[in-house]
């Protein structure tokens, strides 16, 4: 037999290139050398640190699946590993980082022009400029169809009404990628607004109880002009936002486990150096019990997450695949970094032992890109044939 690595119980590195754990091994040391100590300051004062972005930037990790435009070109597998590796950190680090590259880079590349790819890809890419992507509204999260945003044609241009809110990044992005439902033909379309415009406010929200380390703002739209230029036109139709979705709900399946496997290795230290009834936590059943559900949640997800991602450079992924590692991933890291978190007993209330953090932003990770219970209706209707959403 081969030897056991608890560490990498199945040998995911076996199933991976050496080009990925090249950048996997650059992503971990560079998170954990320059993220890791910022962390908790960033927690404690919901300070956005403006120099995280170019740092990622620097290294290729911003939209880094993207061909040209001074993106790195590299596989949706190294993608994911990245994804994991700021999460390993913190999620709204991860958030930060997944809105960039999924949601503003990957909808200008895909729908927008050639001249739109020019002037916002290489800066983005730089973490020069920052992006956010604005599809919830106050009366429409789960059910982004209804959308009340809207975009009407005037000389020259369109004009912009609405509000867009829990927007990450809103409140210090140069650029906003906004979907509206176009007057003239009733159809959803995503337009590029630019810091500045008349009009476009985007106020933060203070004093949340997770996701802390990540900026998350409103986008006020009081008739805000934009040149043609602004619209993304090869994008029409909530297909479109979807798309985008689906991209950062891959992201995001990879980097829970990246959170989980945190808080295993930090309760696992914890366990093995705590003493009560003069024997180390780690000796009682009950304890290694929790650490290896944990453990072989994480072997499993990642499984799921690398066969998903596969597939989708094989261009052989379904949304459904990914709405069931998104479901299923983040659903099983909030669950386990829960139940771990009682192994540091009483130190668990302190947020120096970071797996308290974890948890507060896994419970955002598993609402936001549809929460769990959505995505068990779009995979209940993909079994059944019927859809629950509505009557
Ligand atoms: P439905 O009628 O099913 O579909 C409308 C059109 O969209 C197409 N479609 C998709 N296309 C690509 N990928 C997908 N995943 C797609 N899902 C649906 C569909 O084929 C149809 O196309 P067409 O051409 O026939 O018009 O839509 P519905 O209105 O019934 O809604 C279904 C539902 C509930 C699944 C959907 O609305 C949904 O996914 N809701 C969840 C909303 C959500 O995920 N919001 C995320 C906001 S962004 C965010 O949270 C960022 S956080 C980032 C961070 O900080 O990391
Ligand atoms: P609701 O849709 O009101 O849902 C509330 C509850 O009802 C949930 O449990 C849901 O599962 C359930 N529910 C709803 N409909 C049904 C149904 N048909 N059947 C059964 N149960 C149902 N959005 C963006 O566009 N861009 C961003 O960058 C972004 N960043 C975010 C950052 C943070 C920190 C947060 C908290 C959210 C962010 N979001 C963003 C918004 C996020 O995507 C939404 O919060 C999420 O989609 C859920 O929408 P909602 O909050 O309106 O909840």
């Amino acid at each position: 037999y081969a030897q056991y690595r608890p560490a990498d119980p199945l040998n995911l590195d076996s199933l991976l290139t050496e080009d990925e754990i090249a950048i996997r091994d650059t992503a971990r040391g560079c998170f954990q050398e320059n993220l890791s100590p910022r962390v908790l300051e960033a927690w404690r004062t919901e300070q956005f640190n403006h120099d995280i972005l170019p740092e990622m930037g620097g290294l290729g990790l911003l939209g880094p699946t993207i061909q040209g435009y001074g993106c790195a070109g590299v596989s949706y597998v190294a993608y994911g590993l990245i994804a994991r590796e700021i999460e390993r950190v913190d999620s709204g680090y991860r958030s930060t980082a997944s809105v960039q590259s999924s949601l503003v880079m990957h909808p200008i590349h895909e729908f927008g022009t050639e001249a739109q790819k020019e002037r916002y890809l290489p800066r983005l890419a730089k973490g020069e400029i920052i992006g956010c992507f604005g599809l919830t509204e106050p009366n429409h999260g789960s059910d982004p169809a209804g959308m009340e945003t809207t975009a009407g044609e005037t000389n020259g241009g369109f004009v912009l009404n609405g509000i867009k809110t829990w927007i990450t990044n809103a409140p210090v992005a140069d650029i906003f990628v906004v979907w509206a439902r176009c007057k003239w033909d009733g159809r959803v379309r995503g337009f590029i607004l630019e810091k500045g415009m008349k009009g476009l406010e985007a106020p933060v929200i203070k004093n949340k109880v997770g996701l802390r380390a990540s900026l998350t703002g409103s986008i006020f739209m009081d008739s805000v002009e934009v040149p043609h230029e602004s619209l993304l036109p090869k994008g029409q139709g909530l297909s479109a936002p979807f798309s985008c979705l689906n991209n950062a709900r891959y992201g995001i399946s990879w980097g829970a486990m990246g959170a989980l496997e945190d808080c295993v290795d930090r309760t696992l230290n914890y366990a093995l150096e705590r003493k009560q009834f003069e024997r180390p936590l780690a000796s009682f059943q009950l304890v290694q019990k929790k650490l290896v559900d944990a453990q072989t949640e994480i072997a499993l997800g990642l499984l799921a997450s690398l066969q998903v991602g596969r597939l989708k450079e094989a261009g052989e992924v379904t949304s459904e695949m990914i709405s069931m590692v998104k479901r299923n991933n983040c659903g099983k890291a909030l669950q386990h970094s829960r139940v771990v978190m009682d192994i540091l007993g009483g130190n668990a209330s302190s947020d120096e032992y970071h797996v308290g953090r974890h948890v507060a932003n896994l419970q955002i990770v598993n609402t936001y890109e549809g929460t769990h219970d959505i995505h068990s209706l779009i995979l209940g209707k993909a079994m059944t044939g019927i859809q629950a959403f509505t009557n």
